[in-house]
């Protein structure tokens, strides 16, 4: 209890920030309480919506660059706080210390982009058919960007958000996940500070230009109906998805989805094996398979299918599973006991689907009884059947078979998610396939690489069930603005377009 209340303090928060709420938080490594939240009500989101919206006003006219400048700082601050951050992102998510500091430099590296960005931001002109006429389009700041979080990437998936919001001249309202919200506190604490030096250094940033406010379905559900929010970014499950996605539309609004991902490697018989191992490994076992990029299946040519299997399987027995914080740990806990029971019903189900199963049993409850430690799993599939085909936010891998890479291709692409995948292969016209208009149908399709731990440089996201929305680098930022084209008359006449005449 001591060490979080440091932590916490370390990190910008006074104790009444995390004691006396209704929200308890518990750390998925042995269960103890690290403190509790205040929670918001739906009228309190509407309150803080309509503040955001006040300060949208002032900081769409700030110049990019200056918004950037801000983002910079919080970048710094991210910097200097790097390790406490991370380690209240072990503690209360449950992550291995390595993966919790790749969260918090994945927060860094796009407040990096975004700083760019911020001086770029850049439209296109365009040929008129006038004389005399010039055409632009510029990208012009949208307004309140709604953020819902999950718990497996606490923080990151946020700041992929909030730093293209801000340096495209918006204000943003954060629903974290009830899971994790002292991450979150913690982030927004760290914000605060960047917006102060901020204004030490001239200013311009408003007071309620980011805001978190804690709480259940209710709480989101009020930033999700909210007119003033132009722009819903959701992180979770198909299901929440589901339930988001319409009643944006229904008001016109926008909507950035990433939902489940069902990821898949396909391993060629031309691939390097050790590779292609280690890559799996990580794809599916990582963050104890609670990525929505974790790899969930492997398809593997029948002529190094036994083999494969077989190095895998072993390589799995061996990963270190315990306390995360502890090194040389590489698998932490589940993040509760609703994920613990859904493992166990599908690894059920994948039984009575024909399925092999190595592992998946629950480990180290003689130290830590409250906590859900599993044994990462392999399942050998006869087919992917339908419990192959859903997701479930475990460590469980499904291997199949294929005969001809057609045959793979279709597999992988044959489940309603479609958010990463990957080949192991040495073969280039395979790896060209695999990446061409017939091979994978997912956001994400790699190379010699697993399917999970992408860089921020790229976009991110996923089609079909995964919800089509992109985040994070290359273009992505265009979500977080609206699009005015601009047609300008520099003639001393007024010729219509397309020929039409209307002379008086
Ligand atoms: C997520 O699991 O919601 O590509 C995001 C990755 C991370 C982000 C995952 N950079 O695995």
């Amino acid at each position: 209890m001591n060490e979080i209340k440091t932590l916490l303090n370390s990190l910008g928060l006074p104790d009444a920030a995390f004691n006396g709420g209704a929200l308890v938080v518990r750390s998925p490594i042995d269960g103890a309480v690290l403190g509790s939240v205040h929670t918001a009500s739906a009228g309190d989101m509407r309150e803080a919506v309509a503040r955001a919206h006040g300060a949208f006003q002032t900081w769409r006219t700030v110049p990019a660059p200056r918004r950037g400048e801000l983002v910079r700082l919080f970048g710094e601050e991210l910097r200097t706080h790097k390790s406490a951050l991370a380690r209240l992102v072990s503690l209360e998510a449950g992550k291995v210390t390595s993966e919790g500091e790749g969260e918090v430099q994945e927060m860094i590296d796009i407040c990096d982009f975004a700083v760019g960005l911020s001086r770029q931001l850049h439209g296109l002109t365009i040929a008129s058919e006038r004389p005399g006429h010039r055409m632009m389009e510029q990208w012009l700041p949208l307004g309140v960007v709604g953020i819902i979080s999950a718990f497996n990437f606490p923080v990151a998936v946020w700041a992929w958000n909030a730093a293209l919001a801000l340096v495209c001249g918006n204000s943003c309202v954060w629903k974290p996940s009830e899971k994790t919200p002292l991450t979150a506190l913690a982030t927004q604490a760290l914000f605060d500070k960047a917006r102060v030096h901020f204004d030490a250094a001239g200013g311009g940033a408003p007071a309620h230009l980011s805001q978190v406010l804690q709480g259940g379905a209710a709480v989101g559900e009020a930033l999700v109906d909210a007119e003033q929010v132009a722009l819903v970014s959701a992180t979770g499950s198909t299901r929440m998805g589901r339930a988001v996605g319409p009643k944006v539309a229904a008001r016109f609004g926008r909507c950035l989805l990433e939902l489940g991902g069902n990821n898949a490697i396909i391993v060629s018989p031309s691939a390097d094996l050790e590779l292609a191992v280690r890559g799996i490994l990580f794809g599916a076992y990582g963050t104890a398979g609670q990525r929505c990029t974790s790899t969930r299946r492997v398809i593997i040519h029948e002529s190094i299918h036994d083999e494969l299997v077989a190095r895998l399987d072993t390589a799995r027995a061996s990963l270190r599973i315990g306390n995360p914080l502890v090194a040389g740990h590489l698998i932490g806990p589940l993040i509760d006991a609703a994920a613990f029971d859904a493992m166990q019903q599908a690894l059920a189900h994948a039984r009575a689907q024909g399925g092999e199963v190595s592992g998946g049993a629950r480990v180290l409850t003689d130290v830590h009884p409250e906590a859900w430690y599993v044994q990462p799993a392999l399942v050998r599939m006869p087919a992917q059947t339908a419990v192959v085909r859903q997701e479930t936010f475990a460590p469980i891998l499904y291997t199949l078979k294929y005969l001809q890479l057609d045959e793979a291709i279709a597999l992988q692409n044959d489940v309603p998610q479609g958010l990463s995948s990957a080949i192991f292969t040495n073969d280039l016209r395979e790896a060209e396939q695999f990446m061409s208009a017939r091979g994978s149908d997912c956001g994400i399709a790699n190379v010699n690489i697993g399917t999970s731990g992408a860089e921020i440089g790229g976009a991110f996201g996923g089609e079909k069930e995964t919800g089509g929305g992109r985040e994070s680098g290359s273009d992505a930022w265009r979500a977080y603005m609206r699009r005015t084209t601009n047609t300008i008359n520099y003639s001393r006449e007024l010729p219509l377009a397309q020929g039409v005449k209307f002379d008086l």
